[in-house]
Parts: C-alpha cells; structure tokens; sequence
C-alpha cells in the first residue's frame, strides 16, 4: 500500500468540482485516509513548491495557490502515487488526455485543478507538510473484498 498527498487547488474548489473530484478517487477504489480545508501561505507555498521557487512562473503560482482555500486529502491504495498522477492526467490541462481530471476539466497549465506527489520522497515529504500524524485516519474500508484479489 501507498500513500499520497493530494491537493484540491483554489479553481478546483471555486468551480464547485471538488465533488466530482473526490468522486474519480472513490471510484477507483482509492480510500482517503486523512482530509482537510486550508488556506495555503505563501511561506507554505515556497515549502511546497521548493523546487520551482526559482522559476519565472513561480509568483503567478504562489498568488493562485494562495488565492483561495484548498482541500488537502491523503489517499491510500496499491500504487497509489501513480495511479492518483494517471487519474490525474498530464500537468496542463490542455495536453491531459480526455478520462482524466485535468484533460476533462482544465483548459490551462496553471489552473489545473489539482495536485498529487510525483514520487515516494515528495509524497512523504507533502504529506508531513500538511499534515500531523495524528491527523490520519487508518481504517479498513469494508470494500476492501470487491475492489481487489486477496494476493494482489
Ligand atoms: P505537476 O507535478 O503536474 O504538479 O507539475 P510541475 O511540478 O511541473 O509544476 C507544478 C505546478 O506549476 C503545476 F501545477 C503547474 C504550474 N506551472 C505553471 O504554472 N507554469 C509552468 O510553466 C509550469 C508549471
């Protein structure tokens, strides 16, 4: 089992399709372990985005993310971090492929609805900036018979 750092981003929740999202994850079978709205700071902003603090394009993405209010989730499943980036779709919704969030969703590279770690360092990397330990809530869905093979 994996676990993975999810954001639901400042245009996902102005345009009402935080429902819809949430419901892609629980349609695959995913299980959110840990949820919470926030308002992102900019000095959350520099940790999250670390790696392209630098950037020409950062500012614009620091005033969006900060901009209004996100949802942070911790989804759970077997893969989850690339089967969360697949449901995803590529970065810009322009070049997501239709089926994904972001291809069925998003017409931008920046407003693109949603993001989800890249890899097992950044996932627990994120999942620590957002969130306490005592925040998670581990359970067995009772799903969990229907939604894969005992040996899987
Ligand atoms: P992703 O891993 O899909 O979130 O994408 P990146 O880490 O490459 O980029 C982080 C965020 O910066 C993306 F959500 C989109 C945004 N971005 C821009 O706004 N402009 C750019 O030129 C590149 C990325």
């Amino acid at each position: 089992m994996e676990r993975t750092l999810v954001l639901l981003k400042p245009d996902c929740v102005q345009r009402r399709l935080m429902g819809r999202t949430i419901g892609r994850f629980e349609d695959k079978g995913l299980n959110i372990v840990a949820m919470k709205m926030l308002q992102v700071t900019p000095e959350l902003a520099r940790q999250h985005y670390a790696e392209h603090v630098e950037k020409p394009f950062y500012p614009g993405l620091e005033e969006f993310i900060t901009g209004a209010p996100v949802v942070a989730m911790i989804i759970e499943g077997l893969d989850a971090i690339q089967v969360v980036r697949n449901l995803l779709g590529a970065t810009s919704g322009l070049k997501a492929e239709p089926g994904t969030i972001r291809g069925d969703f998003s017409g931008s590279q920046q407003m693109n609805l949603v993001h989800a770690s890249d890899g097992p360092e950044s996932a627990q990397r994120e999942q620590e900036l957002y969130f306490s330990a005592g925040e998670i809530c581990s359970y067995e869905p009772t799903l969990s018979a229907w939604l894969k093979a005992a040996d899987e």
